[in-house]
């Protein structure tokens, strides 16, 4: 017989720590609204939740990983958004916050959830913080439950 592990969405009873980044905060507002109203709607009370917000994406990455050896925390969510028309350094940025949450998120035991748009418009970052593309604060949060779930059953 197959064993088959599955993870429920819920937030059970632990907190969960959400990295905002201010720049592009037209967008990143979004995001936050949809991963906070994500995670309440999955079973969280507002007291399981604890949004940090730093300048950019490069900041993340480093307040990430403070929340996620703190032991406070079941879940980091971080979200962001880089758009290429606004920098010449489009793809260093990317870079940075691709390597760094990806490396807190395999070094470590607390499951951190890339919810970083990198998009060439600002439309395409506004389709994926609300409009026809969801939200993907909201998926991230859904992805950051789910996570919790599956590790606590392995
Ligand atoms: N930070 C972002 O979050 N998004 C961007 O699109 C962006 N651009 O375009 O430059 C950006 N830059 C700032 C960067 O994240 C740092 O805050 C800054 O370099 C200071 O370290």
């Amino acid at each position: 017989m197959i064993k088959e592990i599955k993870g429920q969405i819920s937030a059970g009873k632990g907190k969960y720590a959400i990295v905002v980044s201010r720049f592009n905060e037209f967008i990143t507002s979004k995001l936050l609204g949809g991963a906070i109203d994500a995670l309440l709607r999955h079973g969280a009370t507002e007291d399981q939740v604890c949004a940090v917000w730093v300048p950019g994406a490069c900041e993340i990455a480093q307040v990430a990983k403070k929340l996620a050896q703190s032991g406070d925390y079941v879940a980091v969510i971080c979200l962001g958004a880089v758009i290429r028309g606004q920098t010449t350094h489009y793809e260093a940025v990317c870079q940075q916050v691709v390597r760094g949450i990806g490396q807190i998120n395999y070094d470590g035991e607390v499951p951190t959830i890339f919810g970083v748009l990198t998009c060439e418009t600002l439309e395409q970052a506004a389709e994926r913080a609300g409009l026809k593309m969801g939200n993907t604060g909201s998926g991230a949060a859904v992805t950051a439950m789910e996570m919790v779930n599956v590790l606590g059953q392995l």
